[in-house]
């Protein structure tokens, strides 16, 4: 057992390693042999205070992915047609790179430069701030992401409420005896905007103390576990609004909080009793008795809360959907008490920190196509198709993808391979040939979390139980991979752009020669922090030095912050209504369904990580992306299980395997995102698997206008035996 760093090999030595995953919210603890130089094995550290024991499958297989065959260990660049590339020097990929971008940003403004910023950047502070840093030196607001298919909602109804797009509530787990779920599975996600290994203990608990129930169109894993409300896609709003009605009409609020600390309520009442509510039923497909039953519970719990993720985040009503959420707990006295939902302690100050990177607005910039708002600086992403081939001035001309595959996870993915072609500058830093990065002319080779240095700092404040690890690299990194933030400061040297710093002290510190690697950026935001070292001044501090000896991670002894203090509002209090909200509402009450057409949503499964970790024959042996169908619709068109079948929306048609099963509510099918392999993953490419995001529209009109949230559960689609010819 490794107990301490002084204990610690040094990265690549043979000996255990403790560390942790970064591949999802849990962070689970992890320990890795290294025999002969290489990773043999890796199992769960039982002794991280935090995860204790707790693992997935994908932990374990991260070892497959480091050595994986098809994996990119050099630069590459492309010789030929997609995905045809030849090994080059670094000095020579990343002079060629930065003088066209230095080329282009010159000759067509900064604004002709995007950059595309995955999901498991999130994962690496250096690599999240290094790139925001780098795209800020050029000068160009023009960052996509996936947040508009997963957060942008969730952050504006934050926005709008607390001031803030990057404060996320959370249910306070271990106190709630009422937790109510929208749109979330977290036994296999594990959790998002939501971080604990051992949600699965805590739900248990709850559970067994009181009621934990799961609104999902699918008898999830987590909604098997608990008590399963089934609704049918994209009508959460309207279960909400009745939720609150209910509550209303019953007087079962606590006027004094709204008072107090609450503007705007009285509006918002006035527009909850103009929706015709009596729609809510039909559009769920939820008794009114059970709502209203619902209502009365959870008003009558002592400590309640209500938590809803990406199941909310992504319907034609996201935003609203997410306010109502809020206003759930809000009204019933469940907002910032212990047991209810809550602003989560951390060690970092969110609202500075995202101050501090420019991250903390709504709608300072819009995207050129299509008008669409930024969310905490990031563009949606369903716009970039056509910010790269539409003529005009701020065309995107140079494109940088970084630990994303937009072509699987974007809608319209064939749109942005097709817009690929005409860029003059595309390269990517991954450690595949993945659908989207074949066609740049560079793929730079990343390095994997067990190739590099991290601490959970980020996550700290979604974390149920505050806790603080730090940990070194496992090995040394494989081939000629780099970490991302060294490219960065590679390519801003080389253009003569400056130090990728937007926070003021970072730069005044680089200024007077002070070199900021992500370890010391990481040491002085600990450092600095209400349980730093101060410097000395707090002996009894953390520093990263300290922490690292503590290898296991530590527990940090913190209670639930005042709220109050988290609001960034002048006058500290929560806001529930604005002119958005209002339209929101009015666009609600005007709502028509569009007709009998199916409903699609999505899925996530326990061996499968967004669109990657599909080339791991460990982990998809037995993958089947399938279509889920209802028995009842099933007969309706004379489908059978196991037929493949022809999947259409407006957008698209994608031919997949049927699966019948009455997992799911009736009148919607179900499919997982992120499949439909064509890179230069050989594993993967076999797997019979569409690309569901063909179906999803990349129609600025159908975004959620105010987050630019993209519309990816409940699509209307329709199912075929046979392929429709179109015209
Ligand atoms: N194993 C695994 N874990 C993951 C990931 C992964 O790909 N695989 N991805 C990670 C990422 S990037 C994220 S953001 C998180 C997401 O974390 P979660 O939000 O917990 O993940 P999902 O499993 O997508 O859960 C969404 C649920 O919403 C339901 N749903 C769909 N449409 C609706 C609707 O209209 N209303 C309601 N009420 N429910 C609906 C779906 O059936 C699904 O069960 O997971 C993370 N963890
Ligand atoms: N229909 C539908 N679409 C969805 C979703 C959905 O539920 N339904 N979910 C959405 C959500 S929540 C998300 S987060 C997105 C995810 O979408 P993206 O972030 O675009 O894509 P990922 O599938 O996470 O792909 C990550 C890529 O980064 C590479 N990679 C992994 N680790 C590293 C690293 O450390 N460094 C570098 N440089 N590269 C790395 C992998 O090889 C892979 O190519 O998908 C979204 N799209
Ligand atoms: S649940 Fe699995 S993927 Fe997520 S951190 Fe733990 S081991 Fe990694
Ligand atoms: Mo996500």
């Amino acid at each position: 057992m490794t107990g301490s760093s002084l204990e610690r090999p040094a990265a690549g030595m043979d000996g255990e390693y403790v560390t942790y995953c970064r591949i999802c919210e849990a962070l689970c603890g992890l320990v890795a042999t290294v025999e002969d130089g290489k990773i043999s094995k890796i199992v769960a550290d039982k002794d991280n205070p935090h995860s204790k024991g707790h693992l997935c499958a994908k932990g374990p297989a991260m070892k497959d992915i480091v050595y994986d065959p098809d994996r990119v260990t050099e630069p590459l660049k492309r010789v030929g047609k997609p995905g045809e590339f030849e090994h080059v020097s670094w000095q020579s990929a990343l002079d060629d790179i930065a003088a066209r971008l230095k080329d282009i940003v010159g000759r067509h403004g900064p604004r002709a430069f995007a950059t595309y910023l995955g999901n498991p950047a999130a994962f690496s502070m250096a690599h999240m701030f290094y790139a925001k840093g780098f795209m800020d030196a050029v000068g160009s607001p023009n960052l996509f992401s996936p947040a508009a298919q997963d957060t942008s909602s969730r952050s504006v109804a934050s926005y709008f409420l607390y001031g803030n797009p990057a404060l996320f509530p959370i249910p306070d787990l271990p106190r709630t005896d009422f937790l109510l779920v929208f749109g979330a599975n977290p036994l296999v996600s594990q959790g998002s905007l939501l971080s604990d290994p051992r949600l699965r203990d805590h739900f248990d608990a709850i559970a067994e103390r009181g009621r934990v129930i799961i609104v999902d169109p699918r008898r999830t894993a987590t909604a098997a576990r608990y008590e399963h409300l089934p609704i049918r896609p994209n009508s959460d709003v309207w279960l909400l609004s009745a939720l609150l009605r209910v509550l209303l009409d019953e007087s079962l609020l606590d006027t004094k909080f709204l008072t107090e600390h609450v503007d705007g309520w009285r509006q918002m009442a006035d527009a909850l009793r103009a929706l015709p509510i009596d729609r809510c039923s039909e559009l769920t497909g939820i008794d009114r008795d059970k709502v209203v039953g619902l209502a009365r519970d959870f008003a009558g719990s002592d400590h309640a809360a209500a938590y809803g993720r990406v199941g909310i985040c992504r319907s034609q009503f996201a935003t609203l959907s997410n306010v109502l959420l809020d206003a759930l707990n809000i009204v019933t006295s469940n907002f910032g008490t212990p047991g209810g939902s809550v602003f989560g302690y951390s060690a970092l100050d969110i609202v500075k920190l995202s101050r501090a990177f420019a991250m903390d607005g709504y709608a300072n910039v819009r995207s050129r196509i299509g008008g669409l708002p930024d969310v905490m600086g990031h563009l949606p992403s369903s716009v970039l198709a056509d910010e790269i081939s539409v003529e005009g001035e701020g065309r995107v001309r140079a494109l940088m993808i970084t630990a994303g595959n937009p072509v699987l996870s974007s809608p319209g993915g064939q749109a942005l391979a097709r817009a690929f072609a005409k860029l003059d500058l595309f390269f990517s830093l991954d450690f595949y040939v993945t659908e989207s990065n074949k066609y740049a002319h560079y793929i730079l080779p990343a390095t994997t979390f067990l190739e590099r240095e991290d601490c959970s700092l980020a996550f700290m404040s979604q974390m149920v139980r505050p806790f603080l690890q730090y940990t070194a690299p496992v090995i040394a990194p494989v081939g000629e991979a780099r970490n991302e933030y060294a490219v960065f400061s590679a390519l801003a040297r080389r253009m003569g752009i400056g130090e990728l710093f937007t926070s003021k002290l970072m730069r005044l510190l680089a200024k007077v020669g002070f070199k900021i690697t992500p370890r010391r950026m990481t040491d002085l935001a600990l450092r600095l922090s209400d349980i730093g070292d101060k410097f000395g001044l707090r002996p009894s501090g953390w520093s990263v030095a300290k922490l690292e000896r503590q290898a296991h991670g530590v527990m940090i002894d913190k209670n639930i912050p005042d709220w109050r203090d988290r609001i960034t509002h002048p006058d500290q209090r929560i806001r529930i209504w604005n002119r958005t909200i209002a339209g929101e509402f009015e666009r609600l009450r005007r709502y028509e369904n569009s007709g009998n057409m199916l409903r699609l949503f999505g899925r996530r499964e326990v061996r499968s990580i967004n669109s990657w970790m599909h080339n791991d024959p460990r982990l998809t042996r037995n993958a089947k992306p399938v279509l889920m169908m209802h028995p009842g619709d099933a007969a309706a068109r004379g489908l059978l299980d196991g037929q493949r079948v022809y999947l259409s929306s407006k957008a698209g048609s994608v031919r997949v395997v049927l699966h019948v099963t009455d997992e799911i509510i009736e009148g919607s099918v179900c499919y997982p995102h992120g499949w439909g392999h064509a890179g230069g993953w050989r594993q993967a490419n076999a797997i019979e698997a569409a690309n569901i995001n063909i179906l999803a529209s990349t129609d600025p009109r159908d975004q959620e206008s105010v987050s630019g949230m993209s519309f990816l559960d409940g699509i209307p689609v329709e199912v075929k035996a046979k392929r429709v010819s179109s015209g």
